[in-house]
């Protein structure tokens, strides 16, 4: 430990803290623009500058540790002008048209101009506006780019990927794409943008034309992650954002039906239950992986061909609800599918992507879902639409497709799919339940590195498991997956940070990762549910019996499965 002074107040502290860390530690403010905890911490928009005893010129406090001794000096009026200068500089080279930018009011940039009380501009403003690089799903507005490097790191280190770099020299560097091809439009380097540079294409207006269209039949399905989050960034007025008001505020928007993507998930564990314990019966060799996440999909086919074989063949909850929206569905409404539109609210980018993938058009009438939304996204809506959402009461899913179990309920959060999944594998070979929680080992708690194994006992067998969530971590596992250095029967992954309750699509809050507070909200959502077994889902069984007959049949197969091809 080592003891260092800031504005004149000593404080302990490890000798390996940054000047940063210590500050945050003891609630010294010290603004900052690039800084991402052990992402990006390169000190590169200068706006967090100190001034230290002894050395002559000021220091970035994200990338500077402490030393015993220190005097650090956080609000001098030598501290104040540099930071100002360098936040007029950074404006100076960004598009500020801030009334009409998707980030207006949670950008970081616009924040901290207002937290600076920096409102004039004295440089020369030179940001050329270019065209709109509509890269789906992702759209850049270069622009509005400051060169924090944030996407470039968050997608090399939290995904193991190199999208993003800065290119080129001197007053001309820039961040652009350089390895375009290999984005697995998980969304993460939009989640850690501070400003507008980087969002989803935006799909709400095409929603709203479809809800005013007199001859569709506008459907809405709901992913599990969405309702721990979606009134983040909505005034509640301090009534409780349950899933209940979530349904009341989506009908609002003039949708004929909400349904639950977590009833589709109960349909995505009994057919992958089915495929795991048949593979097993056959003795192939594991692993199988889950194939609900397209960003995992998109990693695995691009990065590990050898391994992309043994994912799942059972397509997403996404993709298993809009192909039964408008088979099973259109015909228990007597409605012609070409008439039904199916919207998914996801938090998720790449679910855009995974609906127009070829293929998944069961009906030869159009993508079985034809509009993707984020949180986001649906956000905007309701405020658009001037939903007064402190007045909402809770309403109920409607039924049957909005029947779900708590095992539905927990694919949104690390370990939740294979959890769900172990409980009806579990009923499948035993004919009867375990106890709902007896696979509880396989929860992450909160954000890790690397990833969790366990063994389970199945009846006359060994399970062994892994979980892993992150892009970065689900690389190491394939890599010692191939190496032969493990050896596992069955293990999820999820492209995003603790599962899709930390994905892209979410709400962006600055400086707060909710993903494991969202987590601990489906786990409860689970354990308060009526039915904690997808097997025992009511309309499932419904489906089953006067629709798909049995798990893996010809009509499940045609229409659950996927060789996952695209
Ligand atoms: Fe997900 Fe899934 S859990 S992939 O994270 O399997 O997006 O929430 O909808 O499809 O159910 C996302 C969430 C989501 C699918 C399910
Ligand atoms: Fe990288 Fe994901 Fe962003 Fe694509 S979407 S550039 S994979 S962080």
């Amino acid at each position: 430990m080592v003891t260092i002074t800031i504005d004149g107040c000593a404080y302990e502290a490890p000798e390996e803290a940054t000047i940063l860390e210590v500050a945050r530690e003891h609630r010294v403010d010290i603004p900052t623009l690039c800084y991402l905890r052990e992402i990006n911490e390169i000190g590169a928009c200068r706006v967090c500058l100190v001034e230290v005893e002894g050395i002559d010129h000021l220091v970035a406090a994200c990338n500077n540790k402490v030393a015993d001794g220190m005097a650090v000096h956080t609000d001098t009026p030598r501290v104040r002008r540099a930071r100002a200068a360098n936040l007029q500089l950074i404006l100076s080279r960004h598009d500020r048209r801030c009334p009409t930018c998707f980030r207006n009011g949670t950008c970081q940039l616009q924040a901290l101009a207002d937290r600076m009380n920096v409102h004039e501009v004295p440089y020369t403003t030179f940001f050329e506006t270019k065209p709109i690089d509509a890269r789906f799903p992702l759209v850049r507005e270069p622009e509005k780019c400051v060169n924090c490097l944030r996407c470039v790191s968050t997608c090399q280190k939290v995904q193991a990927l190199g999208v993003w770099d800065l290119v080129d020299s001197g007053s001309r560097a820039h961040v652009d794409a350089v390895a375009e091809d290999e984005c697995a439009y998980c969304g993460q380097c939009i989640a850690n943008c501070p400003t507008g540079a980087l969002h989803e294409r935006d799909d709400t207006e095409r929603v709203f034309e479809a809800i005013n269209d007199p001859e569709k039949v506008v459907i809405a399905q709901v992913a599990p992650a969405v309702r721990s989050s979606w009134a983040e960034m909505l005034d509640l007025g301090g009534k409780a954002p349950t899933p209940g008001r979530m349904v009341a505020a989506i009908r609002r928007l003039g949708f004929d039906y909400v349904f639950d993507t977590d009833f589709a998930a109960d349909v995505t564990i009994m057919e992958e239950a089915s495929e795991l314990m048949a593979r097993l019966a056959a003795g192939e060799e594991g692993p199988m992986f889950t194939s609900c996440c397209p960003g995992w999909v998109r990693f695995v086919k691009d990065r590990y061909p050898a391994l992309a074989g043994k994912l799942s063949t059972t397509k997403s909850p996404q993709q298993i609800f809009g192909a039964l929206a408008k088979t099973y569905y259109a015909q228990l409404l007597g409605v012609d599918p070409a008439n039904i539109y199916v919207v998914s609210y996801m938090p998720c980018i790449a679910k855009k992507m995974e609906a127009a993938y070829p293929g998944m058009d069961s009906t030869g009438t159009g993508p079985d879902v034809d509009a993707v939304l984020t949180v986001r996204e649906l956000t905007r809506q309701l405020r658009s639409r001037f939903v007064n959402v402190d007045l909402l009461e809770e309403e109920e899913f409607d039924r049957p497709l909005g029947v779900a179990t708590g095992a539905g309920h927990i694919f949104g959060v690390t370990g939740g799919v294979m959890e769900a999944a172990l409980r009806t594998a579990y009923f499948f070979a035993t004919g009867e339940n375990p106890d709902a929680d007896a696979f509880h080992e396989v929860r992450h708690e909160g954000p890790e590195r690397g990833w969790r194994e366990k063994t389970f006992d199945l009846p006359g067998r060994q399970l062994k498991i892994a979980v892993a969530s992150g892009l970065a971590n689900a690389d190491a596992l394939c890599r010692a997956l191939e190496r032969g250095e493990a050896r596992y029967d069955f293990v999820e992954i999820m492209a995003c940070p603790g599962g899709c309750v930390g994905g892209g699509g979410q709400p962006i809050i600055e400086g707060i990762n909710l993903s494991a507070d969202r987590g601990c909200t489906l786990r409860i959502i689970d354990e308060q549910s009526e039915l904690r077994f997808s097997h025992e889902n009511p309309a499932v069984k419904a489906c089953y019996d006067g629709f798909l007959g049995e798990p893996l049949s010809e009509r499940a197969e045609e229409l659950l499965h996927s060789d996952h091809a695209a």
